[in-house]
Formats: C-alpha cells, structure tokens, sequence
C-alpha cells in the first residue's frame, strides 16, 4: 500500500523543465492552494475572483508577492481530480534560461507552496490513483530512455499493458485460492468438493504464464541497455573503423600504429523501426604484450568479451579471422560472428571469394548493412519476442517480484500434487504469490478472494 508522506497536504512547486537556456520553462504547482497560490501572482488576473477556466491555456502577467511584474505567462489551470496528479495544479508556461523560472518558483514558493520532491508529482498521481505504481515506474522510464525501443517499452507501460497482464495474473491467482476455500469451506456439498486435478491444471498453467513473463528478462534487459556486442581482434585489424563506421560517427581513434585503443570505449548505437538498440564495444587488439598499459586493456577485452551477447572476431585475413575466433573462443559464452576487415584491400589482391565470414570494409562501407543483420539476428535470437503480447520485464523489482510469485506457484504445485500438506496450509503459497504480485502493481487487497467465491459460485449449488 503506498503510504502518506508527512506533508502530503502541502501544495507543491517546481520547474518540470531541464535547467538552462531554452525557449519555454514550465513551472508547475499542485495541492489545494494550487489556484490562491496561482492567483496571487496575477495568474488569473487581477480580479480576486476571476474565472478559471479548466484546460484552457490563458495569457497572464505574473507578478511577484511585492506586486513587482515578473513575467509574460501562458497558464493553464487543471481542476480535480481531472489533472495529472489528482489534485488542483496549475501549469506555468514561462520564458526559459536561468532567471526566469527560480524567480517563478521563488514567488510561488513565498506565496505559500512548498518546493516539490523529486517524483512527488507522480507519486501523488498514484495515492490518488491516476495511475498505478508499473505506470509511475513507466514515466520514469520514459524520462530515462536513452533509446527508441526504451522508449516505446515505456509508453506501453505507461499505457497499462504491463498492468493489465499483471492484474490479470493476480486474478487467475484469486480465482485459484477462491476454487480452495470453497473446497475449505463446503467440503459437503452434495456435488462434492472440486476436483483436485482441476486446481492443479490451473495451477500449472498459471505457472506457465509466470515462467513466460520472467522468460522476456533477457529481452528486457537489452531493450533497457541494447545488446552488448564486443569488437575483438588482434591489433590493427581495423577495430576501431569498423566501430566507428556501424555508429556513423568517428568516436573511436583510428592510427595505422597497432596498439592505438588502449581502453575498451563504448557507445549506444540506436536505430529506429524497433531494432534491438545495440551497446558496441571497441576493445583493445587481443595480443600478447609487455606494455602494462596494453595489457591492462586487453585484460578489460576479457571482461567485456565475458559479459557479450555477441563478438565481432575481426581479422584482416583468412588466417587473422580464424585466430581470433580461436583466441575469443574461450572467453566467450557469447555468439561469435567471423568478420572478415578491411576487405578492400583483401579484394583487390585476392580473386577468390570467401564464404565463412562477413566481409566488411570500413573504407569503402561495404558490407556494414550485413554485418548489421547479423548482429540483429544473433541478438534477437539471444534474447527472443517471447511475449504473446509484446509486454517485456525490463526492472529488477519486476523481476524479483515476479521470481517470487513464480517460486511460491511452483512450490504450490509440488505440494497440492503431492498432497503433502493440508489445503488450507498448501493455500498459504497462493497467498505469498498474490501478495508479491500486488506489491508490484501497489495495491494489496484482502476481502477479494471472498468475494470471488460468491461471484463464481452460487451458495446452494
Ligand atoms: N583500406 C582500408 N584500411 C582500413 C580499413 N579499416 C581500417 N583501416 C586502416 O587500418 C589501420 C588500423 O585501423 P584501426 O581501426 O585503428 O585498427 P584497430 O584494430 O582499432 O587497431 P588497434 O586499436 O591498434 O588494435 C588504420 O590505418 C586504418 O585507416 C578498411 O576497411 N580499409
Ligand atoms: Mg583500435
């Protein structure tokens, strides 16, 4: 249950937009002085008792509690509980920079408001149910995400769907431990109790609904961060351009000096039309070496190479890239694609073709588009769409909530099958699996698995 913080009356202010120079600032008030707070800085005019019209954006001077003109505003008023956060807020819309806004802020703040929280807005959003705690979590995520597929997961948050799915799950949790009290309850009904075997069916497939939502973590995981793939080969291979080409942009030094990376370096390569956002990595040349700053950095390839969902293995030959794959082989979980470099200069002395590996040039760009499937098929195959319904696990509370709920269900099943334990005690398990799923969503409720035996069941059936 969320719980009230102490001032959760007060009437809160802040400039919901980023600091510095920029062409409009919003500050924005909510509580139930939103509108006198508003008010008294002339925001709707100077009569004491001019009209707010809701929803309507409505041109004002603002001028500060010594009645000095501080602004040229457009102000919209927002009535409850038709507002983001429930409440009365109103919305400044004000010139941005540095001065504008705090002075803005300043005079609201002296006029009576209390300087907001960070995430208090959305936080009262969800106490005064406007929205639930997966979308609260949504909007910061939409806020954070450095990606489009980040993005998108988030506006389908935001949207209920991870909700909808969860409540949904929590239902079918509700429905089994209401089949166990009504077999706890009228164990002598004349049509006897209901079959064991019809609560274990349902119980597995409710299992299986858990282990299909936690079976799109890994797909979460790259949506939220982009699938690491690690650049690897020995040094002057052409690491760093082939880096530099797949991100468009020269972030990665390129010398003809073997040796020049050092350091792994990294950027998100992010691409529109749903593509898994991709996390590259330059490493450096993969070599033995006495150079202590080398070696520190192909000891840093190492652990990247470990952790990679997948490994370019670079070379500029036949024999280079066949080096490498052997050399990444064992540091390596991940799937390893042959990429044959800097095939221009290959080409232009060599007839025969080659088939084993993906040939690129960063040169010339030529075969960076197949590359880039490559990578996509591999990765998507790594992490699969799993979900039915497109909603993916991209949080950690998600996760361990939902490992919960999956652990209890699973542990239910054991024992109803068994029939180790009395059903009022195997019930106990339902209960922790509800439980862990309603903190998720942030509503825990009791009365309702009573209530779902008087709804699916009749008394004198
Ligand atoms: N012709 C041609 N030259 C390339 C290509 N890719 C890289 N080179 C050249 O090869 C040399 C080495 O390139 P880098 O990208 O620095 O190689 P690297 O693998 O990052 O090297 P280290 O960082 O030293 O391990 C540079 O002189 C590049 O200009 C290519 O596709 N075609
Ligand atoms: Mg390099």
């Amino acid at each position: 249950m969320t719980t009230l913080l102490p001032g959760d009356d007060d009437t809160i202010v802040a400039i919901a937009t980023a600091p510095g120079r920029g062409a409009v600032a919003l500050v924005r008030l909510s509580g139930a002085r939103a509108i006198p707070i508003a008010r008294a800085l002339g925001a709707f005019g100077r009569l004491a008792g001019a009209d707010v019209v809701p929803r309507r954006a409505q041109r004002a001077t603002l001028r500060d509690t010594a009645g000095v003109v501080m602004e040229d505003a457009l102000v919209t008023a927002f009535v409850k509980p038709q507002s983001y956060t429930g409440e009365d807020v109103v919305e400044l819309a004000i010139h941005g920079g540095l001065v504008s806004p705090q002075r803005v802020l300043t005079a609201c703040v002296a006029a009576g408001a209390r300087l907001a929280q960070p995430g208090e807005f959305t936080r009262r959003a969800v106490l005064n149910g406007r929205m639930d705690l997966l979308q609260a979590e949504a909007v910061a995520d939409l806020v954070d995400a450095r990606t489009q597929a980040m993005q998108q997961q988030a506006l389908a948050q935001l949207d209920g769907g991870l909700s909808r799915r969860l409540l949904a799950l929590r239902d079918e949790v509700i429905h089994l431990e209401a089949l166990i009290a009504y077999d706890i309850d009228f164990p002598d009904e004349d049509d006897g109790p209901i079959a064991p075997a019809r609560i274990g069916n349902a119980a597995r497939a409710l299992l299986a609904s858990l282990e299909a939502l936690l079976d799109t973590v890994p797909r979460g995981a790259m949506v939220r961060d982009g699938a690491l793939v690690v650049i690897a080969g020995p040094p002057n291979a052409g690491k760093s351009s082939l880096f530099n080409a797949l991100l468009g942009e020269s972030r990665a030094i390129v010398t003809a000096v073997p040796g020049t990376t050092r350091d792994a370096i990294e950027a998100l390569l992010d691409r529109p039309g749903g593509a898994l956002p991709l996390r590259l990595v330059d490493t450096a040349g993969l070599r033995d070496t006495d150079d202590e700053v080398e070696k520190l950095g192909i000891e840093v390839s190492g652990r990247y190479l470990a952790q990679a969902q997948v490994v370019l293995a670079c070379g500029a030959s036949p024999d280079d890239v066949a080096r490498t794959m052997e050399a990444v082989h064992d540091r390596t979980m991940a799937t390893v694609i042959p990429v044959h470099t800097k095939w221009d200069l290959w080409e232009a002395e060599h007839a025969t073709a080659q088939v084993d590996s993906v040939m690129v040039s960063a040169e010339s760009g030529a075969g960076l588009t197949d590359l880039l499937a490559h990578i996509d098929d591999t990765a998507q195959r790594g992490a699969p769409d799993s979900s039915h319904d497109s909603v993916i696990i991209t949080r950690e509370r998600h996760r361990v909530g939902l490992t919960t709920a999956r652990d209890e269900l699973a542990e239910f099943v054991s024992v109803w099958i068994s029939g180790a334990l009395p059903a009022p005690v195997a019930a106990v398990h339902l209960h922790t699996a509800r439980e862990a799923i309603a903190e998720l969503i942030g509503s825990v409720e009791t009365e309702e698995v009573l209530d779902r035996v008087f709804r699916d069941f009749c008394i004198g059936k």
